[in-house]
């Protein structure tokens, strides 16, 4: 397959790019952290976007040394961004390949100790779907990043079709509102939808965060319900390294 071939070629080069979307407190307004999300320009193919390019890295397994580039340049960005703001942190997003494997925890140990980072400062987004497939293992997994400090955040939650169950067994810190349920905020069951999960959070003693906000009316609305943090267009489509520190030094 050329796209698979082309990726093998790309690894280890320049073709991979993170990019950076700001994470917003919905109540002063501050930019408190960025997600780090897989861009891939091949000379050949053009952007390939993540929805592609993730599935296909997985299927041949080269998402765990694309992983790996991930996670230690995502620390990397801390070092850069904690110089304009102390308190930043950088989530990265986890495939269930990486997360499957093995060397997960002690990979991430050995970044956090290179890097010099602080680990509170390191998030992992991952989806209930990882969470579910075999618990005792993901649970294991859970609070051995817990235990460096990681902070967890549960991905597109409300998506996953998985039981409420594990939300009480496992150490999570944030709960991810999907854009599905923030995109179309109008409609009173996604109101709903969206209002019960901040309370579940709140009653669980996790923090909630809305994705997808595009419009001043779905801030609004999440910041009467005391969401307590914002990711969208409203704020910042994702950007380049560069820009996300040019962004935060305005903001600061
Ligand atoms: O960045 P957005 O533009 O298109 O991302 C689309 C999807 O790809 C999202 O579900 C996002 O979680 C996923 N994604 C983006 N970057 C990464 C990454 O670095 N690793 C993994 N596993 N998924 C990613
Ligand atoms: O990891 P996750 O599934 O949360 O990926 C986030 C995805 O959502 C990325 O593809 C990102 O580019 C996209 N995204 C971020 N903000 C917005 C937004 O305000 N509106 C829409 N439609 N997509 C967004
Ligand atoms: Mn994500
Ligand atoms: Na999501």
């Amino acid at each position: 397959m050329v796209i698979e071939k082309n990726m093998r070629k790309a690894m280890g080069g320049t073709e991979f790019q993170l990019y950076y979307q700001p994470k917003v407190c919905l109540q002063s307004g501050k930019i408190v952290g960025m997600e780090a999300l897989l861009r891939w320009e091949n000379p050949e193919l053009g952007f390939v976007n993540p929805q592609k390019s993730i599935p296909i890295a997985e299927e041949t397994r080269l998402i765990i040394q694309l992983g790996h580039w991930i996670i230690e340049s995502a620390c990397q960005q801390i070092k850069r961004l904690e110089q304009i703001n102390p308190d930043i942190s950088i989530a990265v997003n986890l495939s269930v390949v990486q997360f499957n494997s093995p060397d997960l925890v002690s990979e991430i140990k050995g970044v956090i100790e290179d890097t010099g980072i602080d680990p509170q400062k390191l998030q992992v987004e991952v989806t209930e779907s990882i969470l579910i497939q075999d618990s005792t293992l993901a649970i294991n997994i859970l609070k051995n990043l817990n235990n460096l400090g990681i902070k967890v955040c549960i991905d597109d939650f409300g998506t996953g079709y998985s039981s409420l169950s594990y939300l009480k067994n496992m150490p999570i810190d944030y709960l991810k509102i999907d854009q599905s349920f923030v995109r179309d905020l109008i409609d009173p069951t996604n109101e709903t939808i969206t209002c019960a999960v901040v309370a579940l959070a709140r009653s669980l003693g996790m923090k909630t965060i809305a994705e997808g906000v595009e419009t001043a009316e779905q801030k609004k609305f999440l910041q009467t319900i005391d969401c307590d943090e914002g990711q969208g267009y409203l704020f910042s489509k994702p950007l380049q390294a560069c820009q996300a520190e040019e962004l935060l030094l305005k903001g600061t």
